[in-house]
């Protein structure tokens, strides 16, 4: 009998949920940065370990509703929990366990499926600080094995992954062999650029930044031709993003060629606008395109 499911990944933002995903699917699904609040829509990925598909579903990170964008945000985390069959509380090992990490160590008693507890960047703890943080993991409100992992250098996500192999129900494979993702290209390739962006841009920029692929073509085999539209909220960040002679656009347009022509594994042509958007983060009609629900 083969087995599969879901486990949804719960843990503040900046812990390394999106690195641990890329990590066990063996290829990138969703993007990562140093910046928190990065991830804003559930991303899936596929791993399959012996006869079991696991299912990881990437959350954007809890946090107070602000606007129409984070109200969207929250409640899909809500709904993901309940349609999963297992939780990963993921903690930052290298800051310790906070009020937030109990905040939501406390929201997962309510679900009721299996947790799972992973105390991550341990590649950066010594042995004395490694024992007091699991020790701190195991007396959290929620019930569940702890497992130190480092999802940037592999270490103990194989235990970990074989784990949560155990917690999934019996059942047919939900996604076909070889898919890594539910994920479209056009939003794989949006959200690349975004986090070229991210990882340029500081303070509330990156959080006002939204990516839109309007077209892809393939005008011959071996090249893509991607045109994308960057949304900023305001012309002072419109300013930012194009640069002094278009020079921090053409930086960005640089790195986010490179990402996804590794991902593509194809020659690309990137053509990127800036243009100004002043409450897309309000706008139900874009929000929806965008794939936020
Ligand atoms: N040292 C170290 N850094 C990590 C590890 N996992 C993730 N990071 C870094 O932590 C930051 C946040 O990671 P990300 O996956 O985007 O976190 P998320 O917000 O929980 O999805 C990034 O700069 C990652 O490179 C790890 O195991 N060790
Ligand atoms: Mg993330």
């Amino acid at each position: 009998m083969t087995r599969a499911g879901f486990v949804a990944l719960a843990g503040r933002p900046n812990v390394g949920k999106s690195t641990f995903v890329n990590a066990v699917v063996g290829q990138k699904v969703a993007i990562v940065s140093d910046k928190p609040q990065t991830t804003r829509r559930a991303i899936r990925g596929v791993h399959e370990s012996g006869d079991c598909q696991l299912i990881l579903v990437d959350l954007p990170g809890v946090q107070r509703p602000r606007d129409p964008l984070t109200s969207r945000m929250a409640r899909r985390v809500q709904q993901e929990l309940e349609d999963s069959d297992a939780a990963l509380l993921m903690l930052n090992g290298e800051q310790g366990i906070g009020p937030g990490d109990r905040f939501i160590a406390n929201a997962l008693t309510s679900v009721d499926i299996p947790v799972a507890i992973a105390v991550n960047k341990v590649d950066r703890l010594a042995r004395a600080q490694l024992l007091a943080v699991l020790q701190s993991a195991a007396d959290l409100a929620v019930d569940g094995d702890v497992f130190p992992i480092s999802a940037r250098n592999g270490s103990g996500v194989q235990a970990l992954v074989t784990h949560l192999a155990t917690l999934m129900p019996e059942g047919p494979h939900l996604f076909a062999p070889g898919e890594r993702s539910d994920q479209s290209s056009e939003l794989l390739i949006a959200e690349l650029v975004r986090e070229a962006v991210i990882r340029r841009t500081f303070q509330e920029v990156p959080h006002s930044v939204e990516v839109l692929v309007e077209d892809i073509e393939t005008p011959r085999p071996g090249l893509t031709r991607v045109r994308a539209l960057i949304w900023v909220e305001s012309d002072s960040q419109k300013g930012i993003l194009v640069g002094a002679h278009g020079r921090m656009v053409k930086a960005i347009g640089i790195a986010a060629r490179r990402e996804i022509e590794r991902e593509l594994g194809d020659q690309v042509h990137l053509d990127l606008s800036v243009r100004v958007r002043r409450d897309w983060r309000a706008d139900d009609g874009l929000l929806d395109r965008l794939g936020i629900t």
